[in-house]
């Protein structure tokens, strides 16, 4: 069976990016013909900064009860926190010395976070994609269902596998494939169309939590920037309209629909009808799991039992990969 790995940073609470970019698509492919592993990547979630350590056993017990609440079953994925399966670390070590310098420099991500002040950001954030590719690699994860902005860290992942194998004439890495499929693959920003909506982002108003309440999520809905047009009743209606083409994929998303068919219905809408039309049904798919959310957090013994399982179970799989690397490598004892 093919084998799918995805991961969510602990650096904060779920927004609803991360649940339409990636976690939906993890249930479905919990369904589907895959194997399945899914993580909370609590060593990349201390990149940016270190955090306080209630606050990162919070989050990734939340991210946890937040996998759970979607939909994601520990009888049918392998749910485990990063750090428990100390292969990763293990074999990202050695993917920091496959990567180049030159390669991690290009990565878009690290540039944007790393802004104008890259000698001040941790090295952890330099190598954070070589990582990245030993938490896939370490499973021989095949498939990799991620939002577009992950992209390019899995292509680095590619050229990582393709080097080592070259360089160590093995035929050992598979080369993995990015599964970004959907109407909301990268959604934007509440207040800016022109980006991501993000868990980091200092405006609270610019995302949608998978905890806030229903007055908030209707509140910041709103209160998203749009323009003054009604609505297009065709795709092509929303070329430069950033924001607008922004709450439609929401919609289409939410809805299950299409943007086509979302559009041939609220076509020549005002945004004062859309709105709450678009805050009623994010209510209506996000409430619930919220609530199941705050029932599983009543509970943290419950998840972190979880985790436990989910990282012997990861082992299993981990634990003869790394062994065969460093026997690859020539390290004496592996
Ligand atoms: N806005 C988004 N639209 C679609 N997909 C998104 N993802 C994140 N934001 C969006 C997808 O969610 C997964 C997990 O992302 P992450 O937590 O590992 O890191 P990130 O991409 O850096 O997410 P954030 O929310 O922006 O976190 P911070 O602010 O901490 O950097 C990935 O599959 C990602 O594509």
């Amino acid at each position: 069976t093919p084998r799918v790995f995805s991961g969510i940073q602990p650096s904060g609470g779920l927004t609803l990016g991360n649940y339409l970019g990636a976690i939906r698509r993890f249930v479905q492919m919990q369904e589907e013909d895959y194997e399945t592993v899914y993580c909370m990547v609590d060593l990349h979630a201390i990149t940016a900064k270190l955090l306080d350590p209630a606050e990162l056993s919070h989050n990734t017990r939340e991210l946890a009860a937040g996998f759970i609440a979607s939909g994601l079953s520990p009888d049918k994925s392998i749910l485990i926190n990063q750090s428990q399966v100390p292969e990763h670390a293990q074999l990202g070590w050695i993917f920091n010395c496959v990567a180049r310098m030159g390669w991690m420099s290009r990565m878009t991500q690290f540039k944007d976070k790393a802004g104008k002040n890259a000698e001040k950001v941790s090295l952890g954030l330099f190598g954070y994609p070589a990582l990245m590719a030993a938490d896939i690699l370490i499973y021989h994860a095949t498939h990799v269902p991620v939002g577009e902005d992950q992209k390019q860290h899995l292509e680095l992942t590619r050229d990582i596998a393709a080097k080592f194998n070259h360089d160590y004439g093995v035929d050992f890495f598979p080369m993995t494939e990015p599964v970004i499929e959907g109407a909301a693959t990268r959604v934007m920003s509440l207040r800016d169309g022109s980006k991501k909506m993000s868990k980091s982002d200092p405006s609270d108003a610019s995302r949608i939590n998978m905890t806030d309440d229903a007055d908030t999520i209707a509140k910041k809905i709103r209160k998203a920037k749009t323009d003054p047009d009604a609505l297009p009743s065709e795709v092509a209606g929303l070329a430069d309209r950033p924001e607008a083409r922004n709450l439609i994929n929401i919609y289409a998303a939410l809805s299950d629909q299409s943007v086509d068919a979302v559009l041939r219905d609220v076509g020549g809408q005002q945004f004062g009808t859309f709105k709450p039309a678009l805050a009623e049904l994010a209510v209506a798919k996000l409430g619930p799991i919220s609530e199941e959310m705050a029932r599983l957090m009543a509970d943290p013994a419950e998840i972190d039992r979880i985790l436990a399982k989910g990282a012997g179970q990861a082992r299993e799989i981990t634990a003869p990969i790394l062994k065969r690397t460093y026997e690859i490598i020539g390290m004496v004892g592996s």
